[in-house]
């Protein structure tokens, strides 16, 4: 009687505000899917490939049941870019913001979206599931939306960009995570595809005006997207609306999102290419075959000839998102009350294993969620001890400014995206090229901030070169900071903000719900625990750390170069030369393979050594040759 009447006040109170509340029973599990040609296992929902699209107005509920349906792993899901303003717990990501959800678990998602509207997406946030498909759009409608259906555009649609494996990330994870894989070159992928498809053909109407969300779910590759003669407006990045701005060409890192309004051509006399074009420099080879300009076909009238590939000059004529101006005009946040500056490095530690970095951590899991720690501990919540010394968490302070550096000593570039608030880019200086050195933000030399900075929640640092974000410290909760290519969050490229813990705290929407205790208890934690797993909060034995460092006097390089020296002193150099011609960066990992060599024997064998002697880097060489008669003789053998 109680509850039927809570239930009865609930669905009035839901007309009174006009919101929906939408149920979602999911369940994970496994099917295939052929997606280019080629059927492999993906991640169904339901039984299902792909995964159903959110669309929900500003203001409605979601309850999304989540079970897992897997049989041997953990499993969970974010809303990528959504605040979760209240309900922190919520937002996803295992052992971060939540309990993973173990086998034949149901994990209540309950949140509303008040004050959100565009273009978004969900993922897993569990190792790299979402690579395997568990992923789709989530988007948010708004009356209010600064540009209106019949007004500003007639249609919409949606296209979703990613890379596709054709091998599963269990399997492409264990190689590149590997001692084989030592200069930490990313598994390359086998295409690029639109909305799921390989070259799909999107129809249109002429003389129309369509809103399209463009939505990189992907998890490594960036691409420059344009289409044949035709101009669009950007009118929103990440959900955060913008002054119009015309261009011919964006570049759309994993994870962001630009809304577009694209008017057709009223006259068309043939079909027009729809170009995705993968940013080759973050491939460490392009195997022949792979297609790397994706040309879809934008059909105006399906008996025209399907359009070939549209070539550019060049690829740096992309709208830079820096310039874009937000509608909210929400003017540059004051000097930063707290500032962290980090460097982006990417190193091997003694397990051969190459690492990525923050400064001189590689984010490595905690026992207890983080911010199941923070409602627990009491005062000591805002002791930075609590949640581990190889976190990386932040606690911040109730409205602070935070600024966070990021001075990328990396040749590459890094998607940033932070949980729980978009930040403003205030500064982003050029890439700098391999041959010179890397170049930090500098605080007394750098360009005026704009007055309304860009404000979205992923933004790219460029190779070798510096970006500085500021934001508000207005949502209580516990937000994850990392690269968005799964393959370097997974080398620890993370760090956490622990905002405001004490609010949190006392919060009566923010406590751990019943079902999210039950997971936990499920998966063996005990949810008044600090990092790791100690009632007693400041007491961090057992937790967990990251490897060891290579002794000093050995170089990450100088040992990538000896386990591959030592692979050649046994092959000889005649059949690395051969391997050397095949082209591929990992080459260790292939002739260790091939020869069935236990490269973590040398390297386990050769850390004891030295332990014992203090050594320099020749007679490491010499008395690894001298010491691995086993080893040499299985290779002899063969
Ligand atoms: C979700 O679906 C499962 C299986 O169909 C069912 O047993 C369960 O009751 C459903 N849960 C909700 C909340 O609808
Ligand atoms: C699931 O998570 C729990 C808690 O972190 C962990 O102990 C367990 O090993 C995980 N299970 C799997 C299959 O990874
Ligand atoms: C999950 O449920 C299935 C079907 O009920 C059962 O066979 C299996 O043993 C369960 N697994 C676990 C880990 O509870
Ligand atoms: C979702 O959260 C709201 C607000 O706390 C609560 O009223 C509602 O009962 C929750 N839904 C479920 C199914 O528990
Ligand atoms: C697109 O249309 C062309 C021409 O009708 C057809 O040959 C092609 O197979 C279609 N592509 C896809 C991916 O459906
Ligand atoms: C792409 O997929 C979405 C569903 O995710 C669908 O709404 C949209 O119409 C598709 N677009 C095209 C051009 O097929
Ligand atoms: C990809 O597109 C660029 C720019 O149009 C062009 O220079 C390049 O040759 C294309 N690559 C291939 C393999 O077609
Ligand atoms: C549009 O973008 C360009 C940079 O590509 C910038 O110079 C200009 O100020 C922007 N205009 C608006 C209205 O955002
Ligand atoms: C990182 O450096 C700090 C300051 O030198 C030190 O206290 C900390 O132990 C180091 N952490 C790791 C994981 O090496
Ligand atoms: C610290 O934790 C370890 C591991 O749980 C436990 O064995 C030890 O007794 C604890 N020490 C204190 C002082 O609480
Ligand atoms: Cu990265």
């Amino acid at each position: 009687m109680v509850s039927f009447l809570k239930a009865g006040l609930a669905t009035v109170f839901a007309v009174a505000v006009n919101a929906e509340t939408h149920v979602y029973n999911w369940t994970t599990g496994w099917g295939t899917a052929n997606l280019d040609g080629y059927e492999r296992p993906v991640i169904t929902c339901n039984g299902e490939f792909p995964w159903p699209d959110i669309e929900i107005n500003k203001g409605d509920r979601v309850e999304l049941y989540l079970t897992n349906g897997f049989d041997d792993r953990n499993t969970s899901l974010h809303f990528h870019g959504i605040f979760q303003h209240g309900s922190a717990q919520m937002d996803g990501p295992e052992m971060i913001a939540q309990c993973p959800i173990g086998i034949n678990q149901t994990f209540l998602y309950n949140f509303t979206v008040p004050d959100q509207a565009g273009s978004y997406w969900y993922h897993s946030h569990t190792k790299a599931q979402y690579v395997d498909g568990m992923r789709g759009l989530f988007i948010i409608h708004d009356k209010d939306y600064p540009y209106q259906q019949g007004v500003d555009y007639d249609e919409e649609f949606s296209l979703s960009l990613t890379e596709w494996y054709h091998d599963i990330t269990d399997d492409l994870m264990e190689s590149f995570l590997s001692v084989y894989n030592p200069t930490g070159a990313e598994p390359i992928p086998q295409s690029f595809l639109l909305n799921n498809t390989f070259q799909p053909n999107i129809t249109v109407q002429p003389d129309t005006t369509y809103l399209i969300r463009l939505i990189n779910i992907g998890g490594f590759t960036s691409y420059s997207f344009y289409i044949e003669d035709h101009e669009f407006d950007v009118i929103e990045v990440d959900g955060i609306t913008v002054e119009r701005n015309t261009t011919d060409m964006l570049y759309i890192t994993v994870a962001q999102r630009y809304t577009i309004l694209l008017k057709t051509k009223s006259d068309a006399t043939k079909n027009y290419a729809v170009m995705q074009a993968v940013d080759q420099g973050m491939l460490d080879v392009v195997p022949d075959g792979l297609v790397v300009n994706a040309t879809s076909t934008l059909v105006y009238d399906s008996s025209f000839d399907s359009p070939s590939q549209y070539f550019v000059d060049s690829w740096d004529d992309f709208l830079d998102d820096f310039y874009l101006v937000p509608i909210n005009k929400i003017e540059l946040y004051d000097d930063p009350d707290i500032q962290i500056t980090v460097s982006v490095i990417m190193d091997n530690l003694i397990n051969g294993v190459n690492y990525a970095f923050f400064n001189n951590i590689t984010f490595t899991p905690p026992k207890t969620p983080i911010l199941v720690t923070a409602l627990a501990a009491g005062d000591l919540a805002t002791n930075e001890l609590v949640y581990g010394t190889n976190t990386h968490s932040f606690v911040l302070q109730k409205d602070d400014v935070v600024e966070i550096v990021v001075n990328n000593e990396d040749t590459g570039k890094h998607p940033f995206h932070l949980h729980g608030h978009v930040f403003q880019l205030v500064d982003r200086a050029a890439s700098v090229d391999d041959s010179d050195p890397f170049v930090h933000f500098d605080e007394d030399d750098h360009p005026e901030f704009p007055e309304y900075p860009m404000m979205r929640d992923t933004a790219y640092v460029r190779e070798q070169s510096n970006m500085v974000l500021r934001f508000k410290a207005d949502n209580p909760g516990v937000w994850f900071f990392h690269c968005h290519i799964e393959w370097h969050l997974e080398q620890g490229l993370a760090l956490v903000l622990v905002e405001a813990p004490l609010e949190l705290q006392e919060d009566e929407s923010q406590q751990l719900t019943e079902n999210h205790k039950s997971v936990c208890e499920n998966v063996g934690i005990n949810v008044d625990t600090n990092a790791a797993g100690n009632t007693n909060f400041l007491n961090l034995t057992g937790e967990n750390i990251q490897q060891k460092e290579i002794p000093a006097g050995f170089t990450a390089k100088g040992y990538v170069a000896f386990v591959f020296s030592c692979i050649a002193a046994v092959l000889g150099l005649a059949t690395i030369a051969t391997y050397g011609l095949i082209d591929i960066k990992n080459v260790e990992e292939k002739v260790a393979r091939d020869l069935d060599v236990d490269l973590h024997e040398f390297i386990e064998e050769e850390e004891q050594e030295k332990e014992t002697n203090d050594i320099t880097k020749e007679n490491v060489v010499v008395g690894a040759s001298d010491d691995h008669d086993s080893t040499q003789s299985s290779v002899a053998k063969r």
